[in-house]
């Protein structure tokens, strides 16, 4: 069968848009989006090299999956756009970096002005598996004071179906759990999870916003408001985590 005909329906709760999916139209509204967006967070790509971390955000933001595809050297840049809400846009700034060590010393420089982290390993390669508690306390440590917040996904799962599994859903449960992160199985190739892996760290970063989890801090770029008005008010109201939870304060109100 045909991959495009096994692929999930992708349109999406809310109206998305990438940068760099389809011409004209959509470019036109990417356009008008970058004036709109309320926040803008960046998430980092991480996890060994071939896991899938390109052809993860290429499904997301092109809707396309490469047989072939270049090694990542250095770091990428992905854009997406979400409403996490209705009325509340944010822009999604994805840093691809190289699974590859002899780039780490490029792709550890990024760690510190990201909010999100998604720690990918590839189902049927046991040694990325055992890496991710690595690759995690490698950033959790590197970004101190400020914390990211992960995601856990097991990549290629399509692969399942050709018995090809090296780690159990249940170990990765296991794993995920202790690292206090949330799991998912996806598939670049077939589409499945892809989008809900990346909202699910979206709406993470973005609950972590409205509770005070996460902080809005001058000098740091893991998170940006584009209003400084709504900044200053979305700080003030963020001050007191207990109460702004109770309270549900939304940034540009
Ligand atoms: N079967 C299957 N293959 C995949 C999937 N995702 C990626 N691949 C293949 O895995 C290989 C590596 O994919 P990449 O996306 O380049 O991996 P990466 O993690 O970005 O690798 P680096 O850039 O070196 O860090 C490519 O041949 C992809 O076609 C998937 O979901 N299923
Ligand atoms: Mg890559």
């Amino acid at each position: 069968m045909d991959d495009s005909s096994r692929r999930p329906h992708l349109v999406p709760l809310l109206p998305l848009c990438s940068m760099s999916c389809v011409p004209n139209k959509v470019a036109a509204a990417a356009a008008m989006d970058l004036t709109l967006w309320q926040y803008q967070f960046r998430i980092i790509m991480l996890g060994d090299s071939t896991v899938g971390k390109s052809s993860l955000l290429k499904r997301y933001t092109e809707d396309i999956f490469l047989e072939s595809i270049n090694q990542t050297v250095g770091v990428d840049f992905y854009v997406h756009f979400l409403e996490v809400e209705p009325g509340v846009r944010v822009k999604l700034q994805f840093w691809d970096t190289a699974g590859q060590e002899r780039f780490r010393s490029v792709t550890r420089s990024y760690y510190r002005n990201s909010v999100g982290g998604m720690l990918v390993f590839d189902l049927t390669q046991r040694s990325t598996f055992d890496h991710i508690k690595d690759w995690h306390a490698e950033v959790c440590e590197r970004v101190q004071p400020h914390k990211v917040v992960f995601a856990l996904v097991g990549q290629k799962s399509d692969r399942d179906a050709h018995d090809e599994r090296a780690v159990s859903r249940e170990e990765a449960e296991r794993l995920a759990g202790q690292l206090g992160v949330p799991y998912m199985e996806a598939s670049a190739k077939t589409g499945h999870n892809v989008r809900e892996s990346f909202e699910l760290i979206a709406r993470r970063v973005y609950q972590g916003l409205l509770s005070g989890e996460v902080q809005l801090l001058e000098g740091w770029d893991g998170v940006k408001c584009a209003n400084t008005q709504t900044l200053h008010m979305q700080r003030a109201g963020l001050s007191q985590p207990s109460s702004a939870s109770k309270n549900k304060k939304k940034c540009c109100d």
